[in-house]
């Protein structure tokens, strides 16, 4: 297993470069800060400038290829990733901070990803469609959109840019991958497989950055024709707000404040597994995780109770080592932005049941480590029952009925990820019809979604789009609509048929 620093490069034009300024910038081990993970280009304007120019020359010829052959090239992506997937799942650990068992999750869902959308080489489908003109034919064929720039975030760094980069480039469109640069190493595995799996220089390009100035550079770059970004909603918003203005394609994926609900009649076992995976798994840092917990009276204090017992077990530790439970947070401004929420809970009127500080073991002391946290006593008006916080902290809500906890669940601004833990088949239908969220599981945790089904969200989540499953085909192509007149004769529509 690769131990020593991995010098990260760009990828322009098939050819592994440093940065024009040769900057560069550190990734380190959040569990152990001590430990250089890699070093990576801190890239500018003039890197994004060589990186556009390659994906707009290459994308001249590979829109036509046709895509069961490109296809062919993200099937062997697929390979190459599954007789990686321990090496990188280490490297992944090691960078992002989270264990073993989820890295290699996190590598599955690229490797799923990459599967399921060779498969779309030999369908995306087009539609045909009667004319009300007789001796004419008329379909809609999708066209690729041409240069799309993808921002990742750091907490799934190889599943969510596999989410962008396969269907963009199945679809006949050439990539700008910009990572999150707490993840830069993990990017570069993965376009090494890129770069082996064959496909045409200029096809797959990669620039990574820190300090927001490549994204900024992409977004604002008239040689991109697609934005796919998926972070914060903060960062969402100023990338909006310039492809508005720039006339940009753009899929924004941002935050979540996800709720599960228990009412009275769950199965309370299967409830409480959820609820500690979804608040904790990942250490909180999902955009799908379970920030809050709407739970009935009648069960609330004995939940509470089974809840405390179990978070009261859970081990924080290194990544890498097998008894871990929780890893570290990202990095030390995350864990500041935790430890502040804390802070405004205990302000604000809510009690903290368990955790609350900073991991405080002799092994965490160079890691951002925070302990698992239970805040009671919380009320749907609070801070910390709106805003999302990344991390491993979650809000004990209390409601009387069921129609209570609906209400509860759909009042915050995000709508991404949602569920139900109820027996009764008829409040789970009444869920899924009137949760306000792009996801709800019934009797699952908020986290876990797979890659053939649409993902994404309501409200200030997104923009409106969806991604992975078939639904991102609406995202990386165009429709084009084509009409055929064999007639010989000029047919006038809504003149001549009536
Ligand atoms: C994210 O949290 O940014 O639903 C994506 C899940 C994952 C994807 C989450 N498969 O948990």
């Amino acid at each position: 297993m690769q131990t020593s620093p991995l010098t990260c490069l760009n990828y322009i034009d098939g050819q592994w470069i440093p940065a024009q300024t040769k900057d560069t910038a550190e990734s380190r081990n959040p569990a152990d800060w001590r430990e250089l993970v890699a070093t990576f280009p801190r890239s500018t304007d003039s890197d994004v400038d060589a990186a556009v120019d390659a994906a707009r020359r290459a994308y001249k010829t590979w829109r036509l290829v046709p895509a069961p052959a490109r296809a062919e090239l993200i099937h062997r992506a697929g390979e190459l990733l599954s007789h990686k997937k321990e090496e990188i799942a280490y490297l992944m650990s090691r960078e992002m901070g989270k264990p073993l068992s989820e890295t290699r999750g996190d590598v599955q869902e690229g490797i799923d990803c990459a599967f399921y959308y060779a498969g779309e080489g030999r369908r995306l489908f087009g539609v045909t469609t009667p004319s009300e003109l007789n001796n004419k034919f008329a379909m809609s064929v999708r066209m690729p959109v041409g240069v799309c720039a993808l921002i990742t975030p750091w907490n799934f760094p190889i599943a969510i840019p596999c989410w962008k980069v396969m269907p963009a480039l199945v679809c006949g469109n050439t990539i700008i991958l910009k990572p999150a640069k707490d993840t830069p190493a993990c990017a570069t595995l993965l376009v090494e497989i890129f770069h082996e799996a064959g496909f045409p220089p200029g096809v797959v390009n990669l620039v990574h950055g820190s300090g927001g100035e490549v994204g900024r550079a992409l977004v604002n770059h008239p040689g991109i024709d697609l934005i796919s970004f998926t972070g914060s909603s903060k960062s969402g918003a100023e990338v909006g707000e310039i492809c508005g203005r720039t006339h940009k394609r753009v899929c924004l994926e941002m935050g979540g404040k996800n709720a599960q609900v228990v009412m009275e009649d769950a199965d309370l076992e299967l409830a409480l597994e959820g609820a500690l995976w979804g608040a904790f798994g990942t250490t909180g840092q999902r955009c799908t995780a379970t920030s809050r917990l709407i739970l009935h009276r009648e069960i609330k204090a004995k939940f509470t109770d089974m809840l405390l017992e179990k978070t009261a077990k859970l081990r924080l530790g290194h990544g890498i080592e097998p008894k871990t439970d929780v890893g570290p947070l990202i990095n030390s401004s995350q864990r500041e932005r935790v430890r502040r929420y804390i802070e405004i809970a205990r302000e604000e009127g809510a009690r903290v049941l368990i955790g609350g500080d900073i991991g405080k073991e002799e092994e965490l002391q160079y890691g951002y480590f925070f302990q698992p946290t239970i805040l009671d006593e919380v009320t749907p008006q609070m801070r910390v029952a709106r805003e999302e916080i990344f991390g491993p902290v979650v809000s004990l809500i209390e409601v009387n009925s069921f129609e209570e906890a609906i209400a509860v669940l759909n009042d915050t601004p995000y709508g991404l990820s949602s569920s139900v833990y109820t027996r009764d088949v008829n409040r789970a239908f009444q869920a899924m019809r009137d949760i306000e969220a792009g996801i709800t599981y019934i009797n699952g945790p908020t986290i876990g979604a797979e890659v053939h089904l649409p993902f994404g969200g309501v409200k200030q989540t997104g923009n409106g789009h969806r991604e992975a499953g078939s639904a991102v085909l609406d995202v990386f192509t165009e429709w084009k609509t084509v009409y055929v007149d064999f007639s010989g004769r000029l047919q006038r529509a809504q003149i001549d048929n009536r």
